[in-house]
């Protein structure tokens, strides 16, 4: 077998380079990325061989394959390898940053819980699996400390299992603080109108397309979806496609007045579904543009996706900026990439704002669930 290894500085040229040297009908049999010499950039490293080289295929059925079906598939491993490395590559780069801060938050833990006075000094060896496993999860410190006073206060664990017992009380105490939000009231003979907000890249055009299937397929409602996403052409593509495949009506606006028109085209809609344009958290302009819908009279509640993945502060960030709008949910994306739930529940509880949605994978429609509290609850504490 004709077995070669090609380097490039990014997946595509390496495929081209493949495709040159071996024909297009080259198969990839593995792929590596390396730090280039110096540290300067990302090699990718794929090792193919030439099909025609390879006994079993020359001989065998598999010979009748066509050049065409090989071009088709090679194009289809290529997307998906790209797809495969991008996330891989900024995915690894924020789980490592993240490891890094965990390590130090230890650190620091540690210093306290050998701190004469501290909350976590000589905590009963009950409760310490409790205290990891919330840190760990990135619940935050002022959560733990009120956590444990509440724990402290309570009658003490009988030694046969203490260890269920606090956590038991852990996970009562911080249910009763997942704020859940409300069904949206969607019902004939009344429209509502929801809009997904938050900067670019969290997933808001997936969450719509995944609630618009949710409300429209399985609850069966009546459902328009609308972008207002008009700064990117490819972005409302997309969706009306979606909404083309699974027969909705798909709405580009930009205006209010095309909000308002929509009940006119359609007199059965019940759900009005809003993508909108990824804001940056700086973008004070085109967050006044989202407050004008509600102030020129469109009664529309926003909704802001935030992604699992993302820093704690920017998170924080992204929040602040938006609360002026009045934020009636969060929906967490991502959760599927991300490891440290805790952070889900601090912000919900920090800022005061329910939980209603998150989306769990890339897949659409599938990949989303309603918050609840056990979910929120199960995640954390890995159950
Ligand atoms: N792994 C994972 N990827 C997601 C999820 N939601 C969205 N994405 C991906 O994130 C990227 C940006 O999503 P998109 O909906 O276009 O974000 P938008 O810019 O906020 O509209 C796309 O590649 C999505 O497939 C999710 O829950 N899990
Ligand atoms: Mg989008």
């Amino acid at each position: 077998m004709d077995v070669k290894t090609f380097e490039a500085f990014s997946m595509k040229d390496a495929v081209k380079a493949v495709k040159k040297e071996l024909g297009s009908e080259a198969v990839i049999l593995s792929t590596r990325e390396k730090a280039a010499p110096g540290g300067k950039g990302t090699i990718y490293e794929l090792t193919a061989a030439a099909p025609g080289s390879r006994k079993v295929g020359a001989s065998g059925p598999r010979a009748q394959t066509t050049s065409v079906d090989y071009e088709a598939g090679l194009d289809h491993i290529q997307a998906r390898l790209s797809a495969l490395v991008d996330v891989a590559a900024t995915r690894t780069q924020v789980q490592a940053v993240e490891a890094g801060l965990q390590e130090l938050k230890l650190l620091v833990t540690e210093a306290l819980r050998n701190k004469e006075g501290s909350l976590i000094h000589d905590l009963p060896k009950a409760m310490l699996p409790l205290e990891r496993q919330l840190r760990l999860m990135g619940i935050s410190d002022v959560t733990v400390a009120e956590l444990i006073r509440h724990l402290r206060a309570l009658p003490a664990a009988d030694d046969t299992d203490g260890e269920g017992y606090y956590r038991d009380q852990a996970i009562r105490w911080m249910m009763k603080r997942i704020k859940i939000a409300p069904r949206w009231s969607v019902m004939a003979g009344s429209v509502s109108y929801q809009a997904i907000i938050g900067a670019s890249g969290v997933g808001k055009t997936s969450m719509a397309a995944k609630l618009a299937a949710l409300y429209a397929l399985r609850e069966k409602h009546q459902v328009v979806v609308v972008s207002l996403d008009h700064q990117r052409l490819a972005a409302a593509e997309q969706m009306r496609i979606f909404c083309k495949i699974i027969g909705l009506p798909f709405v580009a606006a930009n205006s209010v007045d095309d909000l308002l028109k929509i009940q006119e085209l359609h007199k059965d809609v019940e759900l009005v579904l809003i993508d909108t344009a990824g804001v940056s958290s700086k973008n004070s302009q085109a967050i006044a543009g989202l407050a004008a819908l509600k102030e020129q009279g469109l009664p529309v509640d926003f909704h802001l996706c935030v992604s699992a993945t993302a820093k704690e502060s920017q998170v924080e960030q992204e929040i602040r900026s938006f609360l002026n709008l009045g934020i009636s949910s969060l929906m967490f994306s991502k959760l599927d990439e991300s490891w440290a739930f805790g952070e889900i529940f601090n912000a919900s509880r920090k800022w005061s704002i329910p939980l209603s949605f998150f989306s769990i994978g890339q897949q659409i429609p599938e990949d989303i669930e309603r918050s609840t509290r056990e979910r929120v609850i199960e995640r954390i504490f890995g159950l």
